[in-house]
């Protein structure tokens, strides 16, 4: 599926981003506005798949490999311990901005409660 966003621009290291993590299929980078003091996206690097519900059967493992890349990184810089958050946005309702799966790693204190 070809989509493209900003976020295939940084992939393609056309704009620029603090990338902190990268592996085969996954490359996570600071978010521009943080949220909590560690805040990261983790993105598949070689689909650009609108939003969560675009996700088809044979690509789901690459959900699994978004939260094993935050949790690994996670225990990397050592706040695993202490705990974090992972979110992913999907549509309008959510605020998804950016349409090209990701998921935010918020971190690095304790977090509001969320919903409303
Ligand atoms: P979402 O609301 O889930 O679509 O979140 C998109 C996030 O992307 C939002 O927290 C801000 C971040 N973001 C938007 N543009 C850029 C950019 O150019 N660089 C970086 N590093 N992050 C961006």
């Amino acid at each position: 599926m070809s989509h493209d966003t900003l976020f295939g621009k940084i992939i393609r290291r056309e704009i620029p981003a603090t990338i902190v993590y990268e592996d085969e299929e996954v490359l996570g980078f600071k978010d521009i506005a943080p949220q909590a003091p560690v805040h990261v996206l983790f993105i598949p690097k070689h689909e650009a798949i609108p939003t969560l519900d675009d996700v088809q059967p044979e690509q789901a493992h690459l959900i699994g490999k978004l939260a094993m890349a935050a949790a690994d990184y996670a225990r990397r810089e050592g706040f695993a311990q202490d705990g974090y958050r992972i979110v992913m946005n999907c549509r309008e309702h959510a605020g998804q901005t950016v349409f090209h799966i990701h998921l935010h790693l918020l971190a690095g204190a304790p977090l509001g409660h969320f919903g409303t």
